[in-house]
């Protein structure tokens, strides 16, 4: 069989488990052809750190594209993350349009828990609500949601009926699947819903919610969820894949929760997550 190609396009934080240190060895255990696009160097990610260095790589990305479309390449999908500017953000709307081909996935990197990471203002999120408008699946948190909608983040206390509406209003924005992460309706269980445009379905995956926050397990679901939509799973498969994986890895890094804080050992779950798709 075609082994499925998928680009990914995000900052390589050298240090933290995060954007394409966690979605390059993750989707390549899927058994995918990764082709990493880095947007910036920094020394470390910017949840908890401070002092960080970073470089822009912005210029190269235009080259890359005309390279690879020279080159005749093409892809099956392409999934992005953090990307650290707004310019950034129109040069991955034009390789939308170089690679019409691929599946676009989309996770918007910008905020989590009511609030904006550091670099970030409501400009961006503007931008990549734009740039989600242009995807076939984004993977919003809750405070992305609500910042791209322009609605008040709602933190807990919400129903089923709440999350739908807002899975509707996030493919207004353009896109065919809006998956949101996070979700909690019964304080005891945690985990995503989607919401397909073109079919009108639901689906939902939840495991039990382990009371903890460590950075960097957004990067790891949609690493999991993008590889899983492009290798061609349905999408109750990929929910269940991506959340069962983030749990393991947040599992795994329990015991050194205080040492560990910056990122989950991912790494060492990977037996399972390939496992998951074998069973399938
Ligand atoms: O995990 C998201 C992420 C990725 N890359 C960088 C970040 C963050 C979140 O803060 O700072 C550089």
């Amino acid at each position: 069989m075609k082994q499925k190609r998928i680009m990914t396009i995000q900052d390589l934080s050298c240090f933290g488990k995060c954007s394409l240190t966690v979605a390059h060895p993750i989707m390549s255990a899927m058994g995918l052809e990764v082709c990493p696009i880095p947007t910036a160097v920094l020394s470390t990610h910017t949840a908890g750190f401070q002092n960080w260095t970073f470089r822009d790589l912005g210029e190269d990305l235009p080259r890359i594209a005309a390279h690879w479309k020279s080159a005749g390449l093409t892809f099956d999908g392409i999934s992005t993350g953090y990307l650290g500017s707004e310019e950034m953000i129109g040069m991955v709307a034009d390789y939308f349009k170089t690679f019409p081909e691929a599946l676009k996935i989309v996770d918007p990197v910008f905020a989590d828990n009511g609030k904006l990471y550091p670099a970030f203002d409501e400009v961006y999120a503007a931008g990549i609500a734009g740039l989600c408008g242009q995807a076939d699946v984004i993977v919003p948190n809750l405070t992305e949601a609500a910042y791209m909608l322009g609605e008040a983040y709602v933190p807990s206390g919400y129903d089923e009926a709440y999350i739908h509406a807002l899975l509707r209003r996030l493919t207004g924005l353009g896109c065919r699947v809006a998956v949101v992460t996070g979700v909690i309706y019964d304080p005891a269980r945690q985990g995503a819903v989607a919401y397909d445009r073109a079919s009108g379905e639901f689906f939902q995956y939840f495991r039990e919610n382990i009371d903890v926050s460590f950075h960097g397990t957004g990067d790891v679901f949609t690493s999991a969820l993008a590889g899983a939509v492009v290798l061609g799973k349905s999408m109750q498969d990929a929910l269940r894949i991506a959340v069962d994986y983030t749990v393991e890895s947040i599992k795994a890094t329990m015991p050194d929760v205080k040492e560990h804080w910056y990122g989950v050992k991912f790494e060492t779950c990977l037996p399972g997550l390939i496992r998951a798709l074998q069973t399938e």
